[in-house]
């Protein structure tokens, strides 16, 4: 049995370009369509190539919360899971919502054998969730599912794009309580 302290020293923090990670998946923030977007999802879309595109299309689409995987392509990453954050609305839904994202996509990585994932600050772009909020939900979210799946192997990255976000989520992981 791990230690709290122990799992969360497994989480890495990384700043910079999710599409250029080295890991078996990387998470994509997009939307119901699934059909490529701005943000990270334009990134991950221009960084995979049109083959990306053409597999989303047979998905057809996603509800907010579920993950959905396809493969990388012109990725280093092999696959991609794409998850749809909510809209930040300020109501106690949105951090259920945000938190299926995390969870939805942890377990299908690991239903598909994937030991390593990046996630993006999924809903904190376009969708408007403050990073104070959404940080926290986040790191929790996959300590939980960590702490509860021990057995499993999975490295766990949160590629941040910016300077204050991975400053955000060093606070947030270095903190006692999560
Ligand atoms: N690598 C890592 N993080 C990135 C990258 C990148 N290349 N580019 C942006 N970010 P957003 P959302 C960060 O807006 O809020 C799209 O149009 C960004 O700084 O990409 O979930 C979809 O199609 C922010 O911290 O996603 C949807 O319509 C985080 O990724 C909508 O945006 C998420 O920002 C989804 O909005």
């Amino acid at each position: 049995m791990k230690s709290r302290e122990e799992i969360r020293n497994s989480i890495s923090i990384e700043q910079g370009d999710i599409t250029r990670l080295a890991v078996d998946c990387i998470v994509n923030a997009a939307n119901r369509s699934l059909l490529g977007g701005g943000g990270v999802d334009g990134a991950i879309h221009r960084a995979a190539g049109p083959e990306l595109l053409q597999e989303c299309r047979t998905l057809h689409g996603c509800e907010t919360g579920q993950a959905k995987m396809t493969k990388g392509y012109r990725l280093k990453a092999k696959y991609v899971i794409h998850t749809v954050g909510p809209v930040y609305s300020g109501k106690p839904a949105d951090r259920e919502l945000l938190a299926a994202c995390y969870r939805n996509s942890l377990e299908l990585a690991k239903q598909n054998g994937i030991h390593s994932i990046a996630f993006p600050a999924i809903s904190t772009g376009v969708y408007g969730y403050p990073l104070s909020e959404a940080v926290p939900i986040a790191v929790k979210t996959v300590l939980d599912w960590m702490e509860r799946n021990q057995n499993y192997t999975l490295a766990v990255t949160f590629s941040c794009f910016d300077e204050r976000t991975a400053e955000i989520y060093k606070e947030v992981t270095g903190a006692e309580e999560v």
